[in-house]
């Protein structure tokens, strides 16, 4: 494919209802969104799902991802076209910026571009271009209130969406009153917490306590850059550990896969994929495919992202390799006061399908993309 521009434009997303987790409260989201255009007018859209701080981990933040984009994976996508006529395909794409070190949200928002193309090219959805069989599937609902009664209030305006699994946030002194609250409320529930690293060697030992709640995992409970530590706790918890912030390649799943086997059992880890914390979705469906041969379970994780951005990801599920309901849905419909699709992503009862519209399976509203967001890098290619 040849590309003739790529540009960057940042649009301001207000949560409709605060997000509280381990590392702060988020309610507006300043996104990047990289466009990449062809010669014939074709416009690729890849959404950025930034963070206002680098907090959840390293160059997440807007300011570092506006930097990797100009500095250096955009001007290395131009060197490469310039270099062979065209990008050829996603493994040329990633093979142009492969020398820069990181930058795996930066480099996810070139590829979902880059891929949007594709499907529109190919006329198909995504969710078929990536081998996909899983017409419809169950999603679920992440909460992060700052008290108990805020995480029940949003857990029952949830289920009575008809959501069957939900995932809350905790951190050390929040943790077992929330867990059990929601554990008593909805007994039957598949529930899941996630402490966003916020424990370390001395205060994990309080996670034993969740062990009798039935939950399905805990997630990354301690340092982002952890996984051996992990596999250690994970020996002395019953509760399978879920690894989100940790992994950010095939490397890292490697990594824990041989630790587990030998250690806790494989049948007690679990994989939070994020497409932009591995850079991608080429590397998100090899992610996938490894832990399935592997007997790990996995499930794809959000940032709080726009309808754009879960749009993709819902494509992701279609993979028969996805075991578990990901985050996709706010507690109370749509994360945002003003989205940047012409119209809502739903699931109706909990499930969502897929259909076979081209892409990402609706269209971006470019009136607010170009008429609200800021363009603040563009490169003629
Ligand atoms: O750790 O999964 C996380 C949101 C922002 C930052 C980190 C995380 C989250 C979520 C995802 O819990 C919520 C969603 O996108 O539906
Ligand atoms: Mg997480």
């Amino acid at each position: 494919m040849k590309l003739a521009r790529a540009s960057v434009r940042l649009v301001d997303l207000r949560l409709r209802t605060p997000f509280t987790t381990s590392f702060g409260t988020a309610s507006l989201l300043r996104r990047p969104f990289v466009v990449l255009e062809t010669g014939d007018g074709r416009r690729g859209v890849g959404e950025v799902p930034t963070l206002p701080e680098p907090a959840y981990k390293p160059e997440v933040d807007t300011p570092a991802v506006l930097t990797s984009l100009r500095e250096w994976l955009l001007p290395s996508v131009a060197k490469a076209q310039h270099a062979t006529g065209e990008i050829a395909d996603i493994d040329a794409l990633r093979e142009s910026y492969a020398w820069v070190k990181g930058a795996v949200f930066a480099k996810s928002g070139v590829e979902a571009a880059y891929w949007d193309l594709l499907a529109q090219e190919a006329g198909e959805p995504l969710w078929t271009l990536w081998g996909g069989e899983r017409r419809a599937f169950d999603v679920g609902v992440s909460i992060g209130g700052a008290t108990t009664d805020d995480v029940l209030r949003l857990a029952d305006r949830a289920v009575d969406q008809g959501y069957r699994r939900l995932k809350v946030k905790i951190w050390p002194g929040f943790d077992l009153e929330p867990a059990a609250a929601l554990r008593e409320r909805f007994p039957d529930i598949l529930l899941q917490v996630d402490a966003n690293s916020a424990y370390d060697l001395a205060s994990w030992q309080r996670l034993k306590e969740l062990d009798g709640l039935g939950l399905l995992l805990i997630e990354q409970p301690l340092y982002d850059d952890d996984i051996v530590l992990h596999a250690r706790i994970g020996r002395e918890l019953a509760t399978p550990i879920c690894l989100d912030e940790s992994i950010r390649s095939r490397r890292d799943v490697d990594a824990a896969i041989s630790l587990w086997r030998e250690g806790a059992g494989l049948e007690r880890l679990i994989v939070n994929i994020k497409p932009p914390r591995v850079s991608g979705f080429a590397e998100a469906i090899a992610i996938a495919n490894r832990c399935r041969e592997a007997g790990v379970r996995t499930w794809i994780g959000g940032m709080l992202d726009s309808a754009w951005g879960k749009a993709m990801n819902l494509q992701l599920n279609g993979l028969p390799a996805i075991d578990l309901p990901g985050d996709h849905f706010s507690p109370g419909g749509a994360y945002f006061e003003e989205d940047i699709t012409t119209a809502p992503l739903v699931a109706a009862d909990g499930r969502f399908a897929l259909g076979d519209a081209p892409g990402a399976g609706l269209e971006i509203d470019w009136e607010r993309l170009e008429g609200t967001g800021e363009e603040v890098v563009s490169l003629d290619l």
